[in-house]
């Protein structure tokens, strides 16, 4: 078992230098020209806008986030310099402020157990463990969404932790989120006759009014739903009438293509399809109108493939890496602020979902060893991966780190997806310009079979053409590579034609 789980981590976190194993040609789709405007003048992606989730929970471990953990830490700044580190999740309904090592635990509130969601088994979350985040945050210069609970705390224990938080976090702390997919309490939480946008927003004033009481420059995001993004249009259509409201920077949601595991609508041909995005495009829409209204910009705080812990197969192989490349631009495109994509340990993410990952259940069924589980991350879909005190980037976790190469840019205004899709082949292209003035075009050919021959029409001369790839042999295959590579197209007045061949990404980068 040694042996199996040491070789997965060294095949997941190598960077191949050169195109290495390329897989076989496929058909040619009809020659694509993409033009590109000559201006920018689309949304701007914020330079930090790469994130992860993780569970509230897995601050019980104090060593976890720690500056000492340089395994993480280093994974952390591999896959961004800057990110967003959110914390939250279905077990954040279960943490208590414990403010001295002697405080005692306080009594909780009755809650439902249901399939699928946290057992009420209370956890504490310390000072030690909250200091230790913040010497966490700053070993990889990320900053972080500290999430308190909504469903079984009160507004003085919020409003304790709040502070407490703000003062130690500092500048790492870009806000609060009260609360994980309210949308959802009333399966467990709450009583599901009167719950509703409405009584949520109540009591979510009370617990942020008694944090900004004691941090007064506290910031906020909400509601993070888990898809009813119906309440973002409440919300935004109840702010005005609200009296001396809390201070709201971004608004909020999470996003799971599918799931559970055991859902045989959860594949690679689904989750790689253009309707997938459609449907990311449309809740983007209603998203962005209502944060349009309040002046503030939406932000994915978690999600990722497929829910209850991610489906082995799809959520830990290369076809995860081409949906976060994909998922993220369109999401970046939309002017989202950033996204955070879900994981952390396999007991973090289990308890979340009431114990076990019925991805597991499902290996069992198909006959795996134990030893053949136990060399899937866990969960599935984590893009960080924990095997033994190893720690180690995950396909999804390349999709992300090549999505965020656009950071800072600003985007042309022209739907290239649609252009390609036209053509017939499942692609999708994304263009932005760089802060330092180049410009960069992303192209994701998702098509299982058909490779692209595209020319890229940049309308003047240009200099140097860079490329990097995101590869792999193939679709299911459990490594990612990131790779810069010479020589693959031409240029000639402008215009460069090159080859994209099935299931990767070219990025093409001209000074
Ligand atoms: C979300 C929860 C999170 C879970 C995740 C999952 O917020 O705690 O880990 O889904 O189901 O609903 O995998």
């Amino acid at each position: 078992m040694k042996n199996l789980t040491r070789r997965r981590f060294l095949s997941t976190s190598a960077f191949a230098l050169a195109a290495t194993r390329l897989h076989a040609q496929g058909p040619l789709a009809t020659p694509v020209t993409l033009k590109l405007p000559a201006e920018a003048g689309g949304a701007q992606m914020p330079a930090d806008f790469v994130g992860l989730s993780y569970e509230v929970q897995q601050l019980s471990d104090p060593g976890f986030f720690s500056a000492s953990n340089q395994g993480l830490v280093e994974q952390f700044r591999k896959l961004s310099s800057n990110g967003v580190l959110r914390l939250g999740g279905n077990t954040s309904e279960f943490a208590y402020w414990k403010p001295t090592p002697g405080s005692p635990e306080p009594e909780h509130p009755k809650t439902r157990e249901v399939v699928g969601e946290p057992k009420p088994e209370y956890y504490a979350v310390t000072e030690e463990a909250v200091r230790n985040l913040a010497g966490f945050l700053k070993a990889t210069g990320w900053s972080c969404l500290y999430g308190i609970g909504m469903g079984t705390n009160t507004p003085e224990r919020a409003a304790a932790e709040a502070e407490f938080a703000a003062k130690i976090l500092g500048v790492s702390l870009k806000y609060f989120q009260i609360g994980n997919e309210v949308d959802l309490f009333g399966r467990h939480l709450r009583d599901p006759k009167t719950w509703s946008a409405k009584t949520y927003l109540d009591e979510w004033l009370t617990l942020a009014r008694a944090i900004t009481a004691r941090v007064p420059d506290a910031q906020f995001g909400l509601p993070d739903v888990a898809s009813n993004v119906g309440w973002l249009t409440e919300i935004a259509a109840t702010w005005p009438s609200i009296e001396n409201p809390p201070r709201v920077t971004t608004l909020t949601h999470h996003h799971y293509f599918g799931g559970p595991a055991t859902n045989p609508e959860v594949n690679i041909p689904n989750l790689l399809s253009p309707a997938a995005m459609a449907k990311v495009q449309k809740t983007a829409d209603t998203a962005t109108a209502a944060a349009g209204k309040m002046n503030v910009r939406v932000r994915m705080t978690e999600g990722n493939t497929c829910y209850r812990g991610g489906k082995p197969g799809v959520s830990d192989v290369f076809a995860a890496a081409l949906w976060a490349a994909d998922y993220s631009l369109l999401l970046a495109s939309n002017n989202y602020a950033g996204i955070n994509l879900h994981g952390g340990t396999g007991n973090s993410v289990a308890n979340s979902v009431g114990g076990f990952l019925p991805g597991d259940m499902m290996l069992k069924e198909q006959g795996a060893t134990p030893e053949q589980i136990a060399t899937h991350p866990h969960p599935f879909y984590t893009p960080i991966a924990t095997f033994g005190n190893q720690y180690a980037l995950q396909p999804v976790a390349y999709g992300l780190k090549f999505a965020g190469s656009l950071s800072g840019g600003s985007f042309f205004q022209a739907d290239l997806s649609a252009e390609l899709q036209a053509a017939g082949i499942d692609a999708s292209a994304y263009a932005a310009k760089l802060p330092g003035g180049h410009t960069s075009v992303i192209v994701l050919n998702k098509d299982a079979a058909k490779d692209l021959e595209l020319t890229l029409d940049f309308g003047a001369a240009v200099g140097k053409v860079e490329i990097e790839a995101l590869h792999a042999p193939a679709l299911d295959s459990r490594e990612a590579y990131i790779a810069r590579l010479d020589k693959t197209g031409h240029l000639r007045h402008g215009q460069y034609r090159l080859k994209v061949p099935h299931a990767s990404g070219v990025r093409v980068t001209v000074a």
